[in-house]
């Protein structure tokens, strides 16, 4: 490999973006990215080179499970001393949450990992694929001052590069599918690539530190999402489902939630149990301010932990790595309560 140049390992995992037509029969199957430069002889030109690993098997990423998320974080870290970068080509479906997941499993991460799929499959020729793989790789091999532009698991679609754990899907039919409603994106890409250096995580004490990766995603997951009506019975079984262990509450607006004496109830037996219960809010934007109204305080006060502007994705998947770190509960409240990884604004 040319030393100047940056070296790439992209990580095919499946999804949209991995399909072309076969020419004989018409039908959409997986496009070999391992002849990615016989396909786009173009990124030849970008100043990096590219390995190529595809996981075995390739998936809709609707099928994707926290083992398969442990393992992506494991060949990301046997590769992680070869490479300057990594891009992970995923499907739009679940990205946000992968993506969610890997930003909480790699502790002290120094390199870009960047995520990217598309709508349109790579073959169709008015895909965005194209675009969204070579900038893509592009930003993961950029370096500024000799060091890379954006350390940290970040997800690129259609012009606009985020924190990984601040993005969600918001479209089935758009180009421009994600948004990340409470977090400014890392960059912009127009002409130029324009990168929010202060915006984009750079934590003094991972220099030198070496990259840690957690083994483990905990189960006992749930989110409830309240709605006007929903019922004691139904709440109450939930929240004393075998095995449960932490419920994402999405609350309305601010983190309100109602006052009657029975949902008050329910969540504290829950909390009394064990069950961590963490209130975000189903707005897409803005966050959870529990002191605001009565309707939020009296969930403070029945032990809910506030996730602040946390997305669905990033909540889920923070659950899952600091459970599954099993510490004793104060310590395990106290990780919920403050950002590991740029998750949340206070
Ligand atoms: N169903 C596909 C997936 O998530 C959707 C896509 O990639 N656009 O794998």
């Amino acid at each position: 490999m040319n030393a100047s140049k940056s070296s790439i390992l992209i990580v095919y995992t499946g999804g949209t973006i991995g399909m072309k037509t076969d020419a004989a029969t018409g039908a959409l199957v997986p496009f070999d990215f391992s002849a990615i430069y016989d396909e786009f002889p173009s990124l030849k030109r970008l100043n990096v080179d590219i390995d190529v690993q595809t996981m075995s098997p390739v998936i809709d990423s609707s099928n994707v499970s926290p083992a398969n998320w442990l393992t992506l974080a494991g060949l990301i870290r046997d590769n992680y001393a070869k490479y300057d970068g990594f891009v992970v080509l995923h499907g739009t479906d679940t990205m946000s949450y992968t993506a969610s997941a890997l930003s909480f499993l790699f502790e002290n991460l120094a390199k870009p990992v960047v995520f990217t799929g598309s709508q349109i499959p790579i073959g169709v020729l008015r895909t965005d694929g194209r675009e969204n793989l070579i900038t893509a790789i592009e930003i993961a091999g950029t370096k500024i001052d000799g060091r890379p532009a954006v350390p940290e698991v970040s997800l690129y679609f259609q012009n606009r590069l985020f924190r990984a754990n601040r993005t969600t899907k918001r479209s089935a039919e758009a180009l421009n599918a994600f948004r990340s409603y409470n977090y400014p994106p890392l960059a912009e890409v127009g002409v130029n690539i324009a990168y929010n250096l202060p915006a984009i995580l750079r934590p003094a004490e991972t220099a030198g530190r070496e990259l840690r990766i957690a083994e483990r995603l905990a189960d006992g997951i749930a989110v409830v999402k309240l709605f006007p009506g929903l019922d004691e019975r139904i709440l109450g079984a939930m929240l004393s489902a075998p095995g449960i262990r932490a419920v994402v509450l999405e609350t309305f607006g601010a983190g309100n939630a109602p006052t009657s004496e029975w949902f008050i109830r329910v969540l504290r037996e829950a909390i009394a149990r064990g069950v961590i219960v963490l209130n975000i809010t189903q707005c897409g934007g803005g966050k959870v301010s529990m002191e605001l109204y009565e309707t939020g305080l009296r969930l403070q006060k029945a032990g809910v932990l506030c996730g602040y502007d946390m997305t669905t994705e990033a909540a889920v998947t923070k659950l899952m790595y600091v459970l599954g770190l099993e510490l004793p509960e104060e310590e395990t409240r106290a990780l919920l309560r403050k950002p590991l990884r740029g998750e949340f604004t206070a």
